[in-house]
């Protein structure tokens, strides 16, 4: 018996077949002889048009894949939750193809920007505020916030509808027109601000009209350009700028063990495992003699930190393994002391402006030494540590990669944005958002690169 035959070509014995086949034949050589026609007979401003089309794909060919590196990146920190140094990676006009890209980051050591060189990273979401759980007192911190705005975010985001102090909830949004409901909702991401009552692109942007962190020609020009800066050679720019969008950290660790929260009942037991093999025994015990009998509990790891008697190092090395929350909960919204820019750190409570600028002082003085929260402790000092401590962590598990790219040439620049989102065992995009419409965002000497590369080609 045969299992199979030969297959046959049905074209051969059928001649309606051959027919068919030759007609379609006949039809892709009609395609392309049009188009080899169209191109011939077409101006070079058509041409321009598609060649800046396929620089386009291929600049968002290279945002794709660099959204994929950023991704590896993150799922393969050497310390967890804590960014790598940008030596260690690429961030700055990088080669895919014959595209190019660039990731759009935050210099936090600047306090005021007064240039226009983007610097270009990854960027720490925990270095802003959540507009999920910071309070209206806090957000009330920051420039351009008014009270109205602040109660606003939070009745916007809480699940009643009763109206806080200056607040805004369905009254007045059923009161607009269009009408539409206050959401009740937590914020799903930053870009929703707009929805909340009178918040406006002067508020949300500021001077900043691009987004890129830097003080661009036509943001320091007074009323010759939009936006209506102030031309004062600083850049101020809007909320966006300050606050982000985080959702809980994980209570388990990337090595798959539960992290031990310091604010539960009995979390002595599971913090010795820990310091053990991190420690040794004979320090192990030493810091858990001192933490204290089996009731202690720590309103937050700095605090821990502080009573423990551990180096910054020996906390530095089990910091991902410990958090503090109340009951079941886990920690959201934290700060990161480390990457958080000085206006940030002055909303949080116990800080304030002077203690914001000495914590941002030190990081500039000790810059291999931002991977823990605990050096913090000393500069806040024991009357501010107990407020300000439960806000804070040297931890992060969002973090966002803005990246523009352009095709061959410098042509079809493009930016999208990405938010990774750490607290899974690999790195999830949370969100994505095109910017390409916010314009160049690479500064006038990337600008002035690419143009000469087109001048070039010509
Ligand atoms: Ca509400
Ligand atoms: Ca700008
Ligand atoms: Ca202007
Ligand atoms: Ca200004």
């Amino acid at each position: 018996m045969r299992l199979f035959r030969a297959p046959r070509n049905p074209a051969s014995r059928n001649p309606s077949a051959r027919g068919s086949a030759l007609i379609i034949t006949l039809w892709v050589a009609f395609g392309l002889v049009s188009l080899a026609l169209y191109f011939g007979n077409s101006s070079s401003l058509d041409l321009r048009v598609a060649s800046n089309l396929t620089a386009s794909m291929e600049a968002a060919h290279a945002i794709d894949g660099a959204a994929r590196y950023a991704a590896l990146l993150l799922a393969r920190l050497d310390q967890p939750g804590v960014l790598p140094d940008i030596k260690t990676y690429q961030h700055e006009a990088v080669p895919v193809g014959d595209a190019t890209f660039w990731y759009i980051g935050r210099d936090d050591r600047q306090s005021q920007i007064t240039t226009d060189l983007p610097h270009f990273a990854l960027v720490d979401e925990a270095s802003k505020l959540d507009l999920n759980t910071a309070t209206a007192a806090m957000l009330e911190l920051l420039p351009r916030m008014t009270p109205q705005l602040a109660a606003a975010i939070v009745d916007w985001r809480d699940a009643d509808s009763d109206i806080s102090e200056q607040g805004a909830e369905d009254e007045t949004y059923l009161r607009r027109n269009p009408s539409y409901h206050c959401k009740n909702a937590p914020f799903e991401s930053i870009d929703e601000l707009r929805m909340v009552y009178e918040m406006d692109p002067d508020i949300l942007y500021g001077e900043d009209l691009n987004r890129n962190g830097i003080l661009d020609v036509n943001e320091n020009d007074g009323t010759a350009s939009l936006p209506l800066d102030d031309r004062n050679g600083l850049l101020d720019p809007g909320i966006l700028e300050y606050v982000t969008v985080a959702s809980p950290e994980p209570l388990t660790a990337t090595n798959g063990t539960r992290r031990i929260n310091v604010q539960g009942a009995g979390f002595a037991q599971s913090l010795a495992t820990v310091l053990n093999a991190s420690l040794g025994s004979s320090r192990a015990n030493d810091v858990l003699a001192r933490l204290g009998g089996p009731g202690t509990r720590f309103n937050s790891v700095l605090e821990f930190f502080v009573r423990s008697g551990m180096t910054l190092d020996e906390f530095a090395a089990i910091e991902a393994d410990v958090y503090s929350a109340p009951g079941n909960n886990a920690p959201t919204g934290l700060v990161n002391v480390n990457t958080a820019s000085e206006v940030v750190l002055a909303c949080v409570p116990g800080i304030g402006t002077q203690l914001a600028s000495s914590l941002v002082a030190y990081r500039q003085s000790n810059p291999s030494r931002l991977n823990t929260v605990a050096w913090a402790a000393e500069i806040l000092g024991a009357q501010n540590l107990p407020r300000a401590g439960r806000f804070l962590t040297g931890r992060s598990y969002h973090f966002s990669a803005d990246i523009a790219a352009v095709g061959p040439l410098g042509r079809g620049y493009r930016r999208t944005r990405f938010v990774f989102d750490l607290s899974a065992a690999a790195p999830r995009i949370r969100y994505r958002q095109d910017l390409t419409d916010l314009g160049w965002a690479l500064g006038k000497a990337a600008r002035l690169q690419q143009q000469q590369l087109a001048m070039n080609s010509r």
